[in-house]
C-alpha cells in the first residue's frame, strides 16, 4: 500500500501541484490529499475535469486529473478530441472499479473490462499504479517523461492502492450575484461575425480569445489568426472549463471564453464549477443562436433557457442581458476595468459566409504559441 501523503509530495516534487477531477472511493485518499496540500477544482463531471487539467497546463501548470473509470467515459471527447490533437499532456488517476475477478456492483463490470483498452484505443500511455513505494516513485518518473513529451498518462488505480489520507474541513465558498440585468427592450440579432469582430476589437494586450466548437473559432480565425486565440475545433462544450483551468492559473490575464449555446447545453453542469471557484479574470460570453448553426442549423433547446439567471444563481458575480453590439462593447470596456467573473448573454441570428476557412494552423501549433504568449504575460 502507498502512504498517500508520501506518494503525495512525490507528486509535488515533479511540481504535479494542481488537481481536477471527480471524486472515486478508490481515489479517495489521494483527492483527500490534493484537496488538503494542493489546488484542487471540483468538477461537474470528468470530461470537464479534463478540460479544466488542459487550460491548468496552458497557464504553466502540470495538471493531475482524477476519476473513477466510469468516469473515464465521460472524459473521452476532450481526451480525444482536445488533448490529443492540440497535445496537451496531463497525468490521469483513474480508479479500477470492477476488475475482473473482483467482486463488485454489476454497473462496474463492463468498463472494469475495457478500461485499460479504452486508454490504448486512446493512445494513451498507461501503468497499474504499483502498491511498492520505490516501484512507484519509478513510475512516476516514466509517466513525468511521457509529459514531457506532451503526451497524457493515466495511472490505473486498484483498490487498496493509497493508504488513509483524512479530508480536513473544507471551507466551501459562497459566491454572490451582485449584478444581474435582464432583458429589457428588443434584440437587435447581430451575427456571429459582427459579435466576435466586436470581441478581438475590445481585446487588451492580455487578453486570450478561446472560442467555442465550430463556426465560432473558424470566424475568429477568419477575423484574425493571433498568437492570444485558440479555436477549440472539438471537446465540444468544453470552452469555459479550458478557460476556467487557464484563469486560475494565469491570473493577470483576461481570459475572454465565446461559447455557443449548444456547447453550453452539452456542458451545463461547468457553470456550477465556473461561479464556485469564479475566477475574477473571466468573461464567459455566450452567442445563443438557438441552433446547431455549425452543423446545419438545427435547433438546440434553448428557446426555453434563461441563461442569465442561471449563470447569476451559479454564482457568476456579473450575468448580464445584452440587447445589441453597442452594449456588448460598453459591457466588455467596462469589465476591463472592473473585472469579476461575468457572463454577458447576447442573442444572434444564424448564418456564415459560404467561403468560411479552417484554421490552417494546425491545434498543436495554436497551443504552443499561445504557451508562449501566456509566459510572456
Ligand atoms: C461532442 C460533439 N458532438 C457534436 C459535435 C458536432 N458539432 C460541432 S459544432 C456543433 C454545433 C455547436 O452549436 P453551438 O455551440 O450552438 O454553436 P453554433 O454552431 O450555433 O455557432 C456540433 C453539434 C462535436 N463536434 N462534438
Amino acid at each position: 500500500m502507498l502512504q498517500t501523503n508520501i506518494f503525495g509530495e512525490e507528486l509535488q516534487k515533479l511540481g504535479f501541484t494542481f488537481y481536477s477531477g471527480v471524486p472515486c472511493s478508490l481515489l479517495k485518499n489521494l483527492i483527500n490529499y490534493s484537496i488538503n496540500e494542493c489546488e484542487y477544482v471540483a468538477a461537474a463531471n470528468e470530461g470537464d475535469a479534463v478540460a479544466i487539467a488542459s487550460g491548468a497546463f496552458l497557464g504553466g501548470k502540470k495538471p493531475v486529473a482524477l476519476m473513477q473509470n466510469s468516469g473515464l467515459t465521460n472524459a473521452v471527447s476532450p481526451l480525444v478530441s482536445l488533448n490529443y490533437p492540440f497535445r496537451i499532456p496531463l497525468l490521469g488517476f483513474v480508479s479500477l472499479r470492477g476488475e475482473t475477478g473482483m467482486p463488485d456492483e454489476p454497473q462496474h463490470e463492463l468498463m472494469g473490462q475495457i478500461t485499460t483498452r479504452l486508454l490504448e484505443l486512446m493512445h494513451i500511455n498507461w501503468l497499474y499504479l504499483s502498491t511498492d513505494p520505490e516501484e512507484a516513485k519509478h513510475q512516476l518518473l516514466y509517466a513525468n517523461q511521457c509529459m514531457n513529451y506532451n503526451q497524457p498518462f493515466f495511472f490505473v488505480v486498484r483498490k487498496g492502492t493509497f493508504a488513509e489520507e483524512p479530508l480536513q474541513k473544507q471551507e466551501p465558498s459562497t459566491r454572490l450575484n451582485l449584478i444581474k440585468v435582464i432583458k429589457n427592450k428588443g434584440d437587435q440579432m447581430p451575427t456571429r461575425h459582427e459579435a466576435l469582430t466586436v470581441f478581438h476589437a475590445c481585446q487588451g494586450i492580455n487578453t486570450v480569445l478561446l472560442a467555442t466548437t465550430g463556426m465560432t473559432g473558424r470566424e475568429l480565425y477568419e477575423i484574425e489568426d493571433a498568437n492570444n486565440h485558440l479555436y477549440m475545433v472539438g471537446s465540444m462544450g468544453c470552452v469555459s472549463s479550458l478557460g476556467l483551468g487557464l484563469a486560475l492559473t494565469k491570473k493577470d490575464l483576461d481570459i475572454f471564453v465565446i461559447d455557443g449555446d449548444g456547447s453550453l447545453l452539452m456542458r451545463m453542469g461547468s457553470l456550477a464549477t465556473n461561479g464556485y471557484y469564479s475566477p475574477p479574470n473571466m468573461l464567459h460570453i455566450l452567442l445563443d443562436n438557438n441552433a446547431h448553426d455549425s452543423t446545419g442549423g438545427q435547433s438546440t433547446v434553448s428557446h426555453n433557457v434563461n441563461f442569465v439567471d442561471i449563470a447569476a444563481s451559479c454564482g457568476y458575480m456579473n450575468s448580464i442581458y445584452i440587447h445589441n453590439l453597442d452594449e456588448l462593447e460598453s459591457s466588455i470596456r467596462e469589465w476591463k476595468q472592473t473585472k469579476g467573473l461575468t457572463f454577458l448573454y447576447l442573442r444572434i441570428s444564424r448564418g456564415f459566409s459560404e467561403q468560411l476557412g479552417r484554421p490552417k494552423t494546425k491545434p498543436y501549433e495554436v497551443k504552443e504559441r499561445l504557451q508562449t504568449f501566456v509566459r510572456n504575460n
